[in-house]
């Protein structure tokens, strides 16, 4: 019925820390998410400037953009009922001085290095999922057209 997917993204210093990403996997599943799609990639320049697009001219985007196309990435498809606020919830604040002390059992709160290496990220709207999704799993597209 109300099964909603939203994309989510493991940063490249949880992908790097085998430790760290087999925890994160453990924490997704048991908040009954599905992983539906998985790719495992480092993000090219193309991809992270359409990505962050809405962020082009912030003091961050430059430090942002570079920590992305970093090293790998895990890329997902997270489903759920509600998924895209259940995921915003469970990554926690963006900030990671927020994560910590507003909300340390969060992923960011958990794994967050800094506002820039905070972990995790997940679409902020049905529409940004959709775009999100068409940027990294082109070849599913119809299949999200048809699940929205
Ligand atoms: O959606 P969310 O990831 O929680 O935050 P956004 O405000 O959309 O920022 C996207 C991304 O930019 C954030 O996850 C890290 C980075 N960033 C940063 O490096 N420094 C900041 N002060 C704010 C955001
Ligand atoms: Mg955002």
């Amino acid at each position: 019925s109300g099964a909603q997917q939203t994309l989510a993204i493991l940063k490249p210093h949880v992908v790097k820390n085998p430790f760290s990403l087999s925890r994160i996997k453990n924490i997704i599943l048991n908040a009954n998410f599905k992983i539906v799609h998985l790719k495992r990639k480092t993000i090219d320049l193309r991809e992270a400037e359409a990505f962050y697009g809405e962020h082009k001219g912030k003091f961050f985007y430059n430090r942002l953009v570079t920590f992305m196309t970093s090293g790998p990435c895990e890329l997902m498809i997270l489903t759920k009922e509600n998924a895209i606020q259940e995921w915003r919830q469970l990554m926690g604040p963006t900030k990671v001085f927020r994560a910590q002390f507003e909300a340390p059992d969060s992923l960011r709160g958990q794994f967050g290095l800094s506002d820039t290496r905070n972990a995790t990220h997940g679409s902020d709207s049905p529409e940004s999922a959709m775009k999100e999704i068409e940027i990294f799993f082109p070849e599913f597209r119809l299949e999200t057209v048809i699940n929205f």
